[in-house]
Order: C-alpha cells, then sequence, then structure tokens
C-alpha cells in the first residue's frame, strides 16, 4: 500500500482524492490484506491492514473524527511479519468480530536469511 504519495486520479466520470494521511493512514507497507470492520464494537467502521515481511500489520481504529489512529500494539497480541490477505467477519457466531490472516512464511529459512530487509 503506498500512502499519501498519490496524485489525484480522475477518469471520465469518477474522481479519486488520495485522503490516506488527512484520516491518519500514515504507515506504508507491502499491503497484502485490507479487512473492515467495527473491532471495537463503537459502531464505527476500523481497518486492518496486513502487509508482508517489511512492515507489521496496522489496525486502524476509527476515531471517530474523520481519521483512523493505528493501535495494533495495544489491541492485538502478536502480528503475523508474512501476512497475505486477510478477513474480518464473526466466523464461530459468538457475535464478536473474528480476525484472520494468511501468513506465508516458508517451512525453511533460507529464504527470510537472503532478504535485504531482515
Ligand atoms: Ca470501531
Ligand atoms: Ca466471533
Amino acid at each position: 500500500m503506498s500512502v499519501g504519495n498519490s496524485p489525484r486520479i480522475e477518469t471520465s466520470k469518477i474522481t479519486f482524492t488520495n485522503v490516506s494521511l488527512p484520516a491518519g493512514i500514515r504507515y506504508d507497507g507491502m499491503g497484502l490484506g485490507v479487512g473492515i470492520a467495527d473491532v471495537n464494537e463503537d459502531g464505527w467502521e476500523d481497518i486492518f491492514v496486513t502487509n508482508d515481511f517489511i512492515a507489521n500489520d496496522y489496525l486502524y481504529i476509527n476515531n471517530q473524527q474523520g481519521g483512523f489512529d493505528q493501535m495494533s500494539q495495544t489491541h492485538l497480541d502478536h502480528v503475523s511479519h508474512f501476512s497475505m490477505g486477510n478477513d474480518m467477519a464473526d466466523f464461530n457466531n459468538d457475535r464478536l468480530i473474528d480476525m484472520v490472516t494468511a501468513d506465508m512464511l516458508p517451512q525453511e529459512n533460507v529464504h527470510e536469511k537472503k532478504c535485504p530487509f531482515r
């Protein structure tokens, strides 16, 4: 996911404006998954971004003031370091949102040791 450096994109009928930085979406990473759900049950949708090896996964809690605060450290016990996609839903019917991340760490760590970012 690229944050904050994308120019305004216009098509003939639809216009998109990048509001990532004003909304508090400040962290770059190799984003491969985005999930939207009300994780803290305050009635406002939150965003879960899963990243591959360069950055951690980020949980953006809706601050109800037009933006989000990155709060993965206080809301999650741990995150994957090689995340692919994610999904959020009530998978076990207990009326609480569950979060699932697909991790792609290979069985051997040869590839990880060759990575220049580690
Ligand atoms: Ca929420
Ligand atoms: Ca559940």
